[in-house]
């Protein structure tokens, strides 16, 4: 607690200290190639303009563009297309509509090179800032290599006297893996939509894409289901330590999803079955093996709890209920959770899983699971979310062998509800302490034995609740990991380096006060 107030508190006096320029490379996920060239800095003047392609979704990235440089510049920053004619200073453009490059470019430069699904160019010259991509994400990722580029001002609410200077050069990037995520754990402790957003705001700076919601456990149903009304009403009224809990309508669950698509973030929904179910039990005692209802858990203890597996009724519940929220969820997945079920043995659990993948199929999601799904059949796309602590997995490794496809949240590495160090006022250590470097150590291509770095779609951090209680408390434990997370996740092996990173991290602090975010002064970083 006194490390949060410290971090809250910081004094007007830092903001006294002359800000570092920003350097080219400056930027987290580190890009893949960048080429500084230090005679040609742009400087954002009082009139200037986003200029974009015609097409709606680059449109929506040219105004959140507009919209992240008024509040501190003060600067009008209309957004106009890309045909008008009129200078733009600022130009976006989709590969399809961008003329080529005007300066020669260095040698490894490529201005006709594909930059795929998610990759951008970035020029900034003394005219003009140019992000040119083939894809509206491509363009959003851009957008973010940009803000960080900018003084550390530019995250103020408030008008700033600056000088808003770019550094100039060249930036070539794209993502290492397509998966690139966090986890909320709603269900522990409940947060509302506005925490969520925040959070989504959290993921869209470091170019994560993903966000897991954990929906349902023990001590909470977080989400409206009309065809089992009583798990919101009823499960969504507890949580730890007995605070009142909450759950989301479909129309708060859809402005999450809406939010985040917007931020090029897909929601990845989890349900977690056939264990964590007190809350489901506590609502309709009928899926309990014993059909009577538990009472409420606001306790940390898990493994209790399960829906009856030789029961049909279950199947319908789980029809239902996995119907419901793949219909109010545009991204592609659907997960099941799995975890530590552990007195559905054997071939119940198996026979409990291979049905439930069947019934996502059914829905046209994509399967995802924790990483005890392993041992039921393979079933087309399905996705494993790997949280062991020991990369020799014989039982993954196999289900690898047999079709399936991984996220790697490694407990030791990934599991941001882990303390920092033994003084950490919250979060639990059984799969170790998680300073910043351990967070940044480690290389999601091979990490796991026999598997090949091909079967790994991505890298997620989950972030439990069991000791997390307010938006400050997941900012604390996020952050500075999450940029961590976020660099092993986007920029490619070759580039690794923590005494890089470390620096490069130290120029965030600043950026998050100024921007009212909550942090762990983590001591290994020597924060300017
Ligand atoms: C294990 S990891 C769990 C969660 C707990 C977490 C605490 C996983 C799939 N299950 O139920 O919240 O540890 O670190």
């Amino acid at each position: 607690a006194a490390d949060l107030a410290r971090a809250a508190a910081r004094t007007a006096g830092d903001l006294l200290t002359p800000p570092a320029p920003v350097r080219l490379g400056d930027v987290i996920p580190v890009p893949e190639r960048v080429a500084p060239d230090p005679t040609a800095d742009f400087v954002l003047p009082g009139d200037a303009a986003v200029r974009v392609s015609h097409d709606p979704t680059a449109r929506e990235v040219a105004e959140q563009l507009a919209e992240l440089l008024r509040p501190a510049t003060g600067y009008p920053v209309p957004v106009t297309g890309l045909a008008d004619g009129t200078d733009g200073h600022l130009v976006l453009a989709l590969s399809s509509s961008a003329t080529p490059a005007r300066a020669a470019a260095p040698g490894d430069f490529d201005p006709a090179e594909r930059l795929g699904d998610e990759g951008y160019r970035l020029h900034v010259a003394p005219a003009e800032v140019r992000i040119v991509a083939d894809t509206a994400a491509g363009l959003w990722y851009g957008v973010q290599t940009l803000r960080q580029l900018l003084p550390s001002a530019v995250e103020s609410p408030t008008p700033v006297a600056e000088r808003w200077v770019v550094p100039g050069g060249l930036v070539v990037d794209r993502p290492r893996f397509p998966y690139r995520g966090a986890m909320l754990d709603v269900a522990r402790h409940f947060f509302g939509v506005a925490d969520v957003l925040r959070v989504i705001d959290h993921l869209a700076r470091y170019k994560l894409n993903h966000l897991h919601l954990h929906l349902t456990d023990d001590q909470g149903w977080r989400i409206a289901v009309d065809s089992w009304p009583r798990l919101a009403t009823v499960g969504g009224a507890t949580e730890v330590g007995g605070g009142p809990g909450g759950w989301y309508t479909a129309a708060d669950y859809r402005r999450i999803v809406r939010y985040a698509a917007r931020r090029h973030v897909t929601v990845v929904p989890e349900i977690d079955l056939p264990g964590h179910t007190n809350a489901a039990l506590l609502a309709y005692p009928e899926l309990a093996p014993d059909k009577v209802a538990p009472p409420p858990y606001t306790g940390t203890e898990v493994g209790f709890s399960y829906v009856d597996p030789a029961d049909e009724r279950t199947y319908d519940f789980v029809a239902d209920v996995v119907g419901e929220v793949a219909a109010l969820t545009p991204g592609p997945w659907l997960h099941i959770g799995g975890d530590e079920a552990f007195k559905v043995k054997g071939e119940a659990y198996t026979g409990f899983v291979e049905r439930a993948q069947r019934i996502v199929a059914a829905t046209g999601k994509t399967v995802v699971g924790w990483h005890q799904l392993a041992p039921a059949a393979h079933l087309d796309g399905r996705v494993l979310q790997w949280w062991g602590t020991d990369g020799d997995d014989p039982v993954v490794a196999e289900a690898v062998r047999r079709g399936a496809r991984l996220i790697l949240s490694p407990g030791n590495h990934a599991y941001f509800d882990m303390k920092y160090a033994p003084d950490t006022p919250i979060g639990h250590d059984w799969a170790g302490l998680i300073d910043v470097r351990r967070s940044y150590d480690w290389d999601p291509g091979t990490h796991l034995a026999d598997v090949p770095a091909e079967a790994v779609i991505g890298v997620e951090a989950p972030l439990w609740t069991e000791s997390v209680t307010s938006l400050a408390e997941i900012e604390f434990m996020l952050l500075p990991r999450l940029p961590a997370l976020a660099e092993l996740a986007w920029s490619p092996r070759a580039t690794h380096d923590w005494a890089g990173f470390r620096d490069r991290l130290a120029g965030h602090g600043p950026r998050w006060h100024r921007a009212g975010i909550t942090f762990h002064r983590a001591p290994e970083i020597r924060w300017p």
